[in-house]
């Protein structure tokens, strides 16, 4: 039979056999698939990059190249020659290329790590031109370029400059040394401790990710620090990380613990202002840095779920953050100081940072970073931007947003986070005037990872998304969602019109989604205890009165929702006049933070005209209306996606459903029993008594299992019925 194949046409047909079979989807090449490009395109594309151009011998020069061969190989089928010629690609530096530095190009607008891609005549041939100021910029600009390919939208003539609108650009993993990552739900630990300062080629892979959307820096391990990562045992492996991200732009920081002096230091105190304490963490850097000459600095977590800090001394947030940033300092290292405080003592959870942060303003160093969450309480499906971003401007501030989804459904279905990020940063601060939005108050921004050792990293293939959007939005936080998810499907699961369409809206439609059918109309911190799994609405009874549900609804009998106008905790006093006037006017609140910041009755008249109560129900509706249409679509792309990827997340969805129907019924079960109301015609009861979703207990659940307690993942399900079928 096969004798009768003419050959020519089996080298044809192997040729897009080959790579087809070979790129069966597992996820692991994240959005750098690099799969074939169709003809005629490919062809048109193939004219423009015929050859790379790249001499230096510098690796991170010589990463972008190897980066240029492998996007172009992949998605022209030939590997490109070497040398110009006409369609050749130049990369570098005016320093790294004397083709770049004859050409005196007005990289101004590239800044310092930025770049811009040209069509240019060099020596006679029609070239493209990847060039920058840096080699990182270089690195950046291939990206770009390769970008450009995958999305199919590479202009006949090129000329674009671009650079991070943001300096700090980083992901926080929060990875314990046991290897276990607290709410992480992809797998264990990137790093592997006992195999270190071994690199597996994973983390190679994991630095490129990073740098194809820009990301420069990784803390990595957890604020919940433990000290021995500062050990020099620790730091060599640290020390071979970094190194293995060198090439990529990644610089490695460590998150610190304050009282390390005492722990490894066999000092008697971890007093900031005591001498021996400040030689200690001085030595400290000292050590880091002849290990690591390009050490990002410190990630802090002081006095703060139980973690030490310089309060312990009587001394404040600024004594303890400037004692480690005058160390880093001659080093050029930085310190990132978490406003994430609250304490069981005092009332709004909500006003606790900002009491405790806005008067040390003006009294950080100017290597301290504040590093804020992007709401006042602790990456709820939503929250009001946290009323710091603005209220420092004495201070250097970040945002940090979270890409794991503690309190977003944790591995299920789809929930795309870019617009709840954009939603912070293009708030209005009002400070120092109005049309000032977050993005201008900060300067670095952090996302805690989620990533892990699953062989597609994030567990859930849709959460990669999350983290390309990440990068984007750190680059360019002006950039809008709906840009990003399309880049994201197009470079992930390809072109098709037919197919990116759909899975663009299902993404833009999920982040609401999960607002409505978990905590809709201003709700927060309704999930169950602990491991934040499902809903707990009902939990009254834990100790730290702020873990409580019930402190954040404040339902009762006649309404629902937390005073924070000036008959109650006066909250919105910590915005600038214009944003606190507004959130506290019941007729300017925005529906989307209406029970966040007022206590309404259950008939209170909304803007759509229904009762609150009504309204209540019709958002839990809508939410779960949303995911099942986002499932039944998802359901009709089965033939543009490999057989078990499309499984995975069909069943990824098929548990978003159930467990969005889970939180809607056992809500309203609840409310109603506060309420008395009838759930309104037109919409179901809920399916069983609220005695039944109170039973339901999880005793642990991935990303809640203590290190070392050797608890096991366990589930109490009522008679018969889910979640623990899940
Ligand atoms: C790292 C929340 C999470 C904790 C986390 C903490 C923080 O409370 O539940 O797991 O601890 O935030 O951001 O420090």
């Amino acid at each position: 039979m096969l004798s009768t194949i003419p050959l020519r046409l089996l080298a044809v047909a192997l040729f897009w056999v080959i790579p087809t079979a070979a790129a069966a989807e597992d996820g692991y090449d994240l959005w750098l698939r690099y799969q074939p490009i169709e003809t005629p395109l490919r062809l048109s594309y193939a004219q423009r990059a015929t050859a790379v151009v790249q001499d230096s011998r510098r690796p991170t020069l010589q990463a972008a190249a190897v980066e240029l061969r492998r996007g172009l190989s992949g998605m022209l089928g030939t590997a490109p020659a070497i040398g110009l010629r006409d369609g050749s690609i130049i990369l570098g530096t005016p320093g790294s290329s004397r083709l770049i530095a004859t050409l005196h190009l007005p990289l101004k607008a590239a800044g310092a790590e930025g770049y811009c891609l040209k069509s240019a005549r060099v020596e006679g041939h029609a070239a493209t031109v990847i060039a920058a100021n840096s080699d990182v910029g270089v690195l950046y600009g291939t990206f770009a370029y390769l970008r450009l390919l995958q999305t199919r939208s590479l202009p006949r003539q090129l000329d674009i400059c671009d650079a991070p609108k943001i300096a700090i650009r980083m992901l926080d993993h929060w990875d314990n040394l046991d290897g276990t990552i607290e709410r992480g739900y992809a797998g264990a630990s990137l790093w592997n401790w006992s195999q270190l300062p071994a690199i597996n080629p994973r983390l190679i892979d994991y630095a490129r990710a990073n740098a194809s959307v820009g990301i420069n820096g990784v803390v990595i391990n957890n604020p919940n620090a433990n000290a021995q990562i500062l050990t020099q045992a620790y730091l060599r492996k640290v020390a071979s990380i970094a190194d293995a991200f060198r090439p990529y732009g990644v610089r490695v920081y460590v998150s610190a613990r304050f009282s390390a002096p005492r722990e490894i230091g066999g000092l008697a105190t971890a007093d900031p202002l005591d001498q021996a304490v400040r030689a200690w963490w001085r030595a400290k850097a000292d050590e880091i840095y002849g290990l690591i000459p390009d050490f990002g600095g410190f990630l802090v977590k002081a006095n703060s779920e139980g973690q030490p800090g310089p309060q312990a001394y009587g001394r404040t947030h600024a004594d303890g953050a400037n004692m480690l940033a005058e160390v880093l300092a001659p080093h050029r290292g930085i310190v990132l100081w978490r406003a994430f405080v609250y304490s069981a003592a005092k009332e709004d959870r909500a006003k606790q940072a900002y009491d405790e942060f806005r008067p040390l303003d003006g009294k950080f160093l100017s290597n301290v970073i504040v590093q804020v969450k992007n709401g006042p309480i602790d990456f709820q499906p939503r929250e009001p931007f946290h009323p710091l971003f603005g209220r420092m401007p004495l201070t250097k501030v970040a945002i940090e947003v979270q890409l794991t989804r503690e309190y977003l459904g944790q591995r299920s279905g789809i929930i795309f986070l870019a617009q709840m990020w954009s939603e912070a940063l293009s708030a209005d601060t009002c400070s120092p005037r109005c049309g000032t939005p977050v993005r201008d108050t900060i300067r670095a921004i952090a996302g805690v990872s989620n990533a892990g050792s699953s062989r597609n990293w994030t567990g859930n293939h849709f959460d990669q998304a999350n983290w390309y959007a990440f990068g984007r939005l750190a680059w360019n936080p002006a950039q809008s969602a709906s840009r990003i998810a399309e880049e994201w499907a197009r470079m992930t699961w390809g072109n098709n019109s037919r197919f990116v369409r759909p899975i663009v809206s299902i993404m833009l439609s999920s982040r609401q989604a999960a607002v409505d059918s978990m905590t809709p109309l201003g709700l927060t911190h309704q999930m169950a205890t602990d491991h934040h799994y499902g809903p707990g609405p009902w939990v009254c009874d834990l100790k730290e009165t702020s873990w409580n549900p019930c402190y954040y609804s404040r339902a009762d009998r006649q309404g629902i929702g937390f005073d924070r106008t000036s008959t109650g905790s006066d909250a919105v006093a910590q915005y600038a006049p214009a944003v606190g006037r507004c959130f506290a006017d019941l007729k300017c609140v925005p529906d989307a933070n209406l029970l966040w910041f007022h206590h309404v009755p259950w008939t209170y008249r909304m803007h759509s005209g229904r009762s609150l109560w009504n309204e209540l129900i019709s958002r839990y509706d809508r939410g779960v209306a949303t995911v099942e249409a986002n499932r039944r679509e998802w359901a009709l792309l089965r033939r543009f996606v490999d057989a078990p990827c499309h499984a995975a997340v069909a069943a990824s969805l098929d548990r978003q459903a159930t467990e969005s129907k889970w939180w809607r019924d056992a809500s309203i079960a609840y409310w109603q029993s506060l309420s008395g109301l009838p759930v309104p015609k037109g919409h179901s009861a809920p399916r069983h008594p609220l005695s039944w979703y109170q039973a339901i207990h999880f005793d642990t659940v991935p990303g809640y299992l203590a290190p070392g307690t050797g608890r096991q993942l366990s589930c109490v399900p009522p008679q018969g019925g889910p979640p623990c079928a899940l």
